[in-house]
């Protein structure tokens, strides 16, 4: 049928000339749609003798599969075109070089904490946070230190307005309350139950109320903590020795352990490691002189009991030192409070690249 066939190539033909999806659509619509032309054959059939509308119904039905067929070729060729024409004009030149874009370095007191929980993460021990606000209990009372001792005094700490039950509240004057915190933690007093030891280190600031050339109100300190029922005094030459070697990177170190006094500790030994100061500069590893570098000891029995041990069970030792003092004598920095002024020239100078880091 004549009808049929120029409908038919009417069809196809704005089919295959859409240029895009619109236009697509629209050829969609003028043959199939509810005015559409194949429509319009469709509605014809009801008119036609029985065997005429079979044979009619049957040749308008193929059309109507053959323009959807089209319709989808030509909906894909389209989509390929629509990528290739995106794919050239957002071509990225990898070449290019990169915008000189500031990045920042790490503070010496981030890099030396990261060098920390390197050296000990590697000897054993995990890493506590804790809170800078601490309660007179866990700051003071559990290391042993009583009411009247002078470290308490207005002068040495942060005092803030008491908690709602009249509980006194300090900025913590050492990390230590972590410390005590983790060993009343129920979980590691099973795990020491079981027969495990807890070894454990606290970098952190802490406060107390010193403002000169050597001392900030604000500073940082690292504590490291080892319990379990055989830990003695070589454990703590030992711990020591490796970690000052490590950290300051020279094997044939010398060190020396003062006997001291800590509130926390008995007995309790000051650590010095030797240097010279040839031409007014520090050298560590050498030479006549000594340099103080940590506190530590054996952990106080009072101590143990405090945080919910049985001290006839359980022993170990701790240890002190402050992260400035140890970042300025290995990187050579001169004055304390440089540290916190935030002069971007001082940490551009001083600072470390994140890809330095040893995290
Ligand atoms: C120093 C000395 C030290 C500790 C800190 C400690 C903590 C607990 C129990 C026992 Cl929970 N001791 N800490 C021990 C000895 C020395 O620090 O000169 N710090 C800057």
């Amino acid at each position: 049928m004549d009808d049929l066939s120029t409908i038919r190539s009417a069809a196809l033909s704005a089919v295959e000339q859409a240029a895009d999806l619109a236009a697509l659509d629209a050829a969609r619509v003028a043959a199939l749609g509810k005015k559409g032309s194949v429509t319009g054959l469709m509605k014809t059939l009801g008119g036609l003798a029985p065997d005429q509308r079979k044979e009619f119904g049957a040749r308008v039905n193929q059309l109507k599969g053959e323009i959807e067929v089209a319709l989808e070729a030509r909906k894909s060729a389209l989509g390929s075109a629509a990528l290739a024409a995106r794919l050239a004009s957002e071509k990225v030149d990898v070449s290019l070089p990169v915008r000189p874009e500031g990045h920042g370095t790490l503070h010496p007191i981030g890099q030396v904490m990261d060098e920390l929980g390197a050296i000990f993460g590697e000897m054993g021990f995990m890493w506590a946070d804790g809170p800078d606000i601490e309660d007179d209990w866990h700051n003071f009372t559990a290391l042993n230190i009583p009411p009247d001792h002078p470290a308490r005094q207005m002068q040495d700490t942060f005092y803030l307005p008491p908690r709602a039950d009249g509980t006194p509240m300090v900025l913590r004057t050492h990390t230590s309350p972590v410390q005590a915190r983790t060993m009343l933690d129920k979980n590691v007093q099973q795990m020491l139950a079981d027969g495990g030891s807890l070894r454990v280190i606290v970098p952190g600031r802490t406060f107390r109320i010193d403002n000169d050339a050597t001392h900030t109100p604000m500073f940082h300190q690292v504590e490291g903590l080892v319990i379990d029922r055989n830990t003695h005094m070589g454990h703590l030459k030992g711990c020591l020795y490796d970690f000052c070697r490590a950290y300051f990177e020279v094997d044939e170190l010398p060190i020396r352990f003062r006997p001291s006094y800590f509130p926390f500790t008995e007995p309790s030994a000051e650590v010095d490691i030797g240097c010279s100061w040839k031409g007014g500069e520090l050298r560590v590893g050498a030479g006549d002189s000594w340099l103080e570098i940590l506190g530590s000891g054996m952990v106080h029995p009072n101590v143990i009991a405090n945080c919910g041990l049985d001290p006839a069970v359980y022993q170990g030792f701790a240890f002190g030192m402050g992260i400035d003092r140890i970042a300025m004598l290995k990187y050579g920095i001169p004055d304390l409070r440089s540290f916190f002024d935030a002069d971007l020239r001082w940490l551009r100078h001083y600072g470390f690249s994140a890809l330095e880091s040893v995290r």
